[in-house]
Parts: C-alpha cells; sequence; structure tokens
C-alpha cells in the first residue's frame, strides 16, 4: 500500500514536470486517487504558495465530514444538496481551539453569500434614540474584545446509532473570536424605555433572523469580525457575525446587516416556540446550554492497539459559565474518577480533560460527566427522560429543536478485540434535525 502511494507521488511529480503544469483532473484519476486526496501528495511546502498560506503536511489529511443521507438523496430538501452542511470531525483533534477549516458550518437552505466587505453594512435601529449604520471600517476603529467561546447546534445528540463522536457531537465547534461588544453599539445609538428585545438579521438569501432577549444582548454578545486570529470565514459569516455565547448555535447570526431593537420577541421563519417561551422547568436555562461533555479519545469508530497505558480525553463545555470538575467512569458509571483539566479553563468555552486508564484487555464502557460552575451535573439518558417524562423513543424520535438541550451522557464501549462502538442501547428511529 505504501509502495504504490509513493509510486503514486513519483508519477504525478514526473507527468507535472514533463507536461510543464499541474497535475490534471486527468492525471490525477490516472493515477487512482481521488483528485482531493492525490492533490494532497504534490504539496511543495518550500513553494512560495505553500509559504505565502501555510499548507499542512501531506500525512494529515482529516477534513469535515459532510451532513449524512440528505446529500445522497437529493430530492430532500433539508439542508439543500448544493449548499451542504458539516460537521466537525472531533476525534482528529487535540486542544480546545477546533481549526476555523475543520469548524463545522450550517447553512440551511440559503448557501453562503460572497459579500465585498467595503459595501457591507450593519444598521442598528429601532427603539433607540440614534440609529445608525456601521461600515467594516467604522466598526472596526471601536473598542473590541477576543473571547474563547463554543458554538454548538442543538442538533447534537447522544445517538446510538452514529458510529463516531462527529456524529454525535460533530455540529460543535470552539473558537477565538473579535470583536465589538454588542452593547458597545447598543450604548451608541442609546435604548429607548420600552426596548427589551432585539432582532437579529442576516444578509443571506434566507434572511436568517432571530429574537434575542436584550439582557443577553447588552451581557455577552459579539458582533464579531474576527476567528481564530483571521478575518471570519465565509461559511462562518465573513465579514460580520453575532456571537451569543452559551446560546444554541441557530442565534448566532452569520453575514448581519441589522439589529432591530424591540419590545417583544418577533416571530421570524427560525423562531420556533420553545425559543421564545422559557419553560419553567429549567428558568433561565430556557437558553443556555446545560453541562457536558464528550469523550474524544478513544471513541467510537478507533482501535485500541494495545494493552496497557492509555489516556482517555474529551471536551467539556457548558452554556452556563465555566467547567468546575469533570469525572470519568471506565465501567459505564457505576464509578467515576475525577478528571485533570489540560489548559485554560475559561467560561462558555471547550475545556479539555483526560485520565490516564490502563487498559488490561477486558470490555470496558467509557464515558465522562460534566459539572458546570452552577453546580449543574450533566445527566445520564435516563435521568434526563426521567426529568423531561420522556420515552426512549420520544428521546430519539422527536426531532432535536423540539426536544430542547440534548446534554445526556454518551458511553463508548471497548470491546476485548480493542474496538470501540456506541455504548447506549439500540434504538430502531433517531430522527435528525438535518435529515
Ligand atoms: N445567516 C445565517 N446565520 C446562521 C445560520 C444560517 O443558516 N444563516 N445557521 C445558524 C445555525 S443553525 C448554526 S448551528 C450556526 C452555525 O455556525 P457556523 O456555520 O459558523 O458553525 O450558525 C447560525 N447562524
Ligand atoms: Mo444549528
Amino acid at each position: 500500500m505504501k509502495r504504490t502511494n509513493r509510486d503514486r507521488r513519483r508519477f504525478l511529480k514526473q507527468g507535472a514536470a514533463v507536461a510543464g503544469l499541474v497535475a490534471t483532473p486527468q492525471a490525477l484519476e490516472l493515477a487512482g486517487g481521488s483528485a482531493a486526496a492525490a492533490a494532497q501528495t504534490v504539496v511543495d511546502h518550500n513553494a512560495l504558495e505553500s509559504v505565502l498560506y501555510g499548507k499542512r503536511s501531506r500525512f494529515v489529511t482529516t477534513t469535515r465530514e459532510v451532513e449524512g443521507r440528505s446529500h445522497s438523496e437529493q430530492t430532500l430538501i433539508r439542508p439543500h444538496p448544493h449548499r451542504p452542511s458539516a460537521r466537525t470531525p472531533l476525534a482528529e483533534l487535540t486542544g480546545t481551539i477546533t481549526p476555523t477549516p475543520l469548524h463545522f458550518t450550517t447553512q440551511h437552505h440559503y448557501g453562503i453569500p460572497d459579500i465585498n466587505p467595503d459595501e457591507h453594512t450593519l444598521r442598528v435601529e429601532g427603539l433607540v434614540d440614534r440609529p445608525l449604520v456601521f461600515t467594516m471600517d467604522e466598526l472596526r476603529r471601536l473598542p473590541f474584545v477576543s473571547r474563547v467561546y463554543f458554538l454548538e447546534c442543538v442538533g447534537n445528540r447522544p445517538n446510538p446509532r452514529a458510529e463516531t463522536v462527529t456524529g454525535t457531537h460533530g455540529r460543535m465547534g470552539c473558537s477565538e473570536w473579535t470583536g465589538v461588544p454588542l452593547s458597545v453599539l447598543l450604548d451608541e445609538v442609546g435604548l429607548r424605555d420600552a426596548a427589551s428585545w432585539i432582532v437579529a438579521e442576516a444578509a443571506d438569501g434566507g434572511k436568517h433572523t432571530k429574537s434575542i432577549p436584550l439582557g443577553k444582548a447588552l451581557d455577552d454578545v459579539l458582533v464579531a469580525y474576527g476567528q481564530n486570529g483571521e478575518p471570519v470565514r465565509p461559511d462562518h459569516g465573513y465579514p460580520l457575525r453575532l456571537v451569543v455565547p452559551g446560546f444554541e448555535g441557530i442565534y448566532n447570526v452569520k453575514w448581519l446587516k441589522r439589529i432591530k431593537v424591540v419590545d417583544q420577541p418577533y416571530l421570524s421563519f427560525q423562531e420556533h416556540s420553545r425559543f421564545l417561551t422559557p419553560n419553567p422547568k429549567t428558568q433561565r436555562d430556557a437558553y443556555d446550554f446545560g453541562p457536558n461533555s464528550v469523550i474524544t479519545q478513544p471513541s467510537g469508530g478507533q482501535e485500541l492497539q494495545a494493552h496497557g497505558a492509555h489516556v482517555i480525553s474529551g471536551l467539556a463545555w457548558s452554556g452556563s459559565g465555566a467547567v468546575r470538575k469533570v469525572e470519568v467512569s471506565t465501567d459505564g458509571g457505576a464509578t467515576y474518577r475525577e478528571a485533570e483539566l489540560a489548559g485554560p479553563v475559561l467560561p462558555k468555552a471547550h475545556t479539555r480533560f483526560y485520565l490516564p486508564w490502563r487498559w488490561n484487555g477486558e470490555e470496558a464502557v467509557l464515558q465522562s460527566r460534566c459539572l458546570d460552575e452552577r453546580d449543574q451535573l450533566q445527566p445520564t439518558e435516563a435521568e434526563y427522560a426521567r426529568y423531561w417524562n420522556l420515552t426512549r423513543g420520544q428521546l430519539y424520535g422527536t426531532v432535536q429543536s423540539q426536544l430542547g438541550h440534548c446534554n445526556w451522557i454518551q458511553p463508548w464501549k471497548v470491546g476485548r478485540d480493542g474496538k470501540v462502538t456506541n455504548g447506549l442501547e439500540p434504538v430502531d428511529v433517531v430522527v435528525d434535525v438535518h435529515a
């Protein structure tokens, strides 16, 4: 296998040299690989192009994972077959920051607009004293902050039918966001007394629109133009997006063009009764994601190569603040041990945890649970179902956006052969928000 690859690479190099051209798609096809995979093999790290904009090693081929069957079955409307959404390959990542090109992306039906920042403006109006229109240049001249926050789609859910952690939790990422606190802009325009909500609107074809309580808007919401040190990329909202820390991803309006200050939530297309009427059972948690965690290593689809020393590692986060503690079980939740937190523990951000573990070759069920700074503990599937009075059939047969925040524990089972599989009891049907 290795030899074949090397032969292919030599073929590609020679072919390109003889023709004096970059390998054509036909040549790549001839070489037997997919165009994308083969293109990886001709990266010259000393080429000016590679030096101008860094390239990764050709031995690193991790990509996002395009949202499932919607794209093979073109008749399904959601999401649009030619405007793919994609998940973060969580098992391949280290640390807490999601590399921007691997950060999951969701664009519903309308695709990614190509916006010229010189022509883009943000209008702030409604129940204000001085409605204002900001150009990108004007926004960049205002006070700004850089903050690390996770961004998670409500579509994430432990899932007995998913084979990997990308399948269960790949609709999330964590970035350092840079931008103007929305409170600064609202201060500039001056709020009228009746102001109690804001409505944020996008410049995409679908005018993605979300209502956000004013208290949140004045708290920690950012109007962001930077992600991980560079401009927000087109798939994440270039040139401007809202970052609404700890809230569901859908609030984080990309390609932001208008903020209207209002006195009640607007029932836009993206709204849902659950977003607008806080559930008395959860009170202030109606918007914030609760405590959550998942083991990424080892996780579904991986294989332990040897008995002995391993490290169990994963991510923990909470929309309500910082992670206080993560515990890991290797016996399906019968006993837990406290994990180490490996690095910065920031509010509403991914926190990396690990626990050294010796695998003795026996079956093991690995799972983690997160306790957040408000002493909220991540529930098991049974605890979650009991609390909401749902059967397992309802847990997995209800679309996530109606169910709420699906933060119950996802176990992974290690077999005697070292293979890691899903540790949840099987179910026949899982209804998915993107299916
Ligand atoms: N304009 C616009 N903003 C949007 C969306 C969209 O379709 N259009 N999708 C929302 C949803 S459902 C999610 S989960 C996040 C995803 O952000 P990302 O693509 O940067 O990961 O963007 C939100 N903001
Ligand atoms: Mo989402």
